[in-house]
């Protein structure tokens, strides 16, 4: 009888003991950043290893069990496609083999919000997956890498964390992947999700959320791209609006045989008269055409009655995560009305 009451000791022991098994995945970005001196305001992005760049976060391992892998090393608005499904096939192989409770992925700040918006369409897991990263290189007074790569690895690590989608943490502050966008270029509080605010805050092991994601996300989702190649993907680019816009960005997409296009209209998403002709041809080609707006709060819920039916609306206001739905949206329908539902819903 002792020797079962001991084994039940020590079994209990062991998994209160047990830390959450935490994979962090690093692309590069300013987090791994150097500059000449610790005032120098110029800095080259992607050149510390993520080794180097642990030794900066002491007793974050005494919040989890911490594994590492070196994805790439780039300054971020150098992502790629190729970077992102390799993320998506590595955090899908260690929770499908249980071999992490939660990932975290340093990145450059410039396009963080399109890769978790990405990751957080496609994933088909609920445990959670933080994006981090640092407005401030490794070098300088002051640097927010350090706090960022800890207090993503505390959400990471956390079992609240978990089916909340793909998360960003920066500067203390947790925020969906499905609204944060940047929003400063130099801040250190530098992302927001402007129309609905963050999903909660860490300043520790214990994170505190108050709010869920309300879009659809990660198993939720239909996007399910395991297996797919870039060549899969369709080719979706932006084109910008602004007072007598000129139609030639227009001509030049539609001439390359691009697949879809998102226009960052004025106003409610509102394109102009000289651009309106293109629009007409893109869409007679078979190109999708989705109307989005550069204005960033505020939504994009009227659909006015004098607007070509054959434009669906995006609901978001960030053109760069409506290009991501829409790539995605291509694969499984070019339908404009199709497209209308999948951008009310996601
Ligand atoms: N160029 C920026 C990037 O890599 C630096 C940074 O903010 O991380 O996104």
């Amino acid at each position: 009888m002792k020797k079962i009451l001991f084994l039940l000791i020590l079994f209990s022991s062991t998994c209160i003991m047990a830390k959450p098994r935490v994979a962090i995945l690093a692309t590069g970005g300013t987090i791994a950043g150097v500059a000449k001196s610790s005032t120098d305001i110029s800095y080259k992005a992607g050149v510390l290893s993520l080794e180097q760049i642990m030794a900066s976060v002491p007793g974050v391992d005494n919040v989890a069990q911490i594994s590492t892998l070196q994805v790439c090393n780039i300054a971020s608005q150098n992502m790629s496609l190729r970077v992102w499904l390799r993320l998506e096939s590595v955090i899908d192989s260690l929770f499908t083999r249980d071999l992490a409770d939660g990932v975290v992925i340093t990145h450059g700040t410039d396009t963080m919000e399109e890769t978790a918006y990405f990751l957080n369409l496609t994933l088909k897991h609920s445990r959670p997956v933080v994006l981090t990263g640092a407005m401030r290189p490794s070098t300088a007074l002051g640097a927010d890498g350090p706090a960022n790569l800890y207090c993503a690895v505390c959400v990471a690590a956390a079992t609240q964390s978990s089916g909340k989608g793909v998360m960003v943490v920066m500067d203390n502050t947790i925020f969906a992947a499905e609204d944060v966008v940047k929003t400063n270029a130099v801040r250190t509080h530098a992302f927001e999700s402007v129309d609905y605010g963050p999903l909660g805050e860490v300043f520790d092991e214990n994170p505190v959320f108050f709010r869920t994601p309300v879009k659809s996300h990660t198993v939720n989702t239909v996007f399910d791209i395991r297996g797919l190649e870039e060549k899969d993907f369709s080719k979706v680019d932006i084109v910008y609006g602004y007072a007598f816009a000129s139609e030639e960005p227009l001509k030049a997409l539609i001439d390359s045989n691009v697949d879809g296009i998102v226009l960052a209209g004025v106003g409610n998403s509102n394109y102009t008269a000289t651009q309106y002709p293109q629009i007409k041809r893109a869409i007679k080609k078979g190109i999708v055409v989705v109307r989005d707006s550069r204005i960033m709060r505020g939504g994009t819920g009227l659909e006015a009655e004098d607007y070509d039916v054959a434009i669906p609306i995006s609901y978001r206001n960030v053109p760069q995560k409506s290009r991501i739905l829409l790539m995605l949206t291509l694969i499984k329908t070019r339908d404009s009305g199709e497209i209308q539902k999948y951008f009310k819903k996601y």
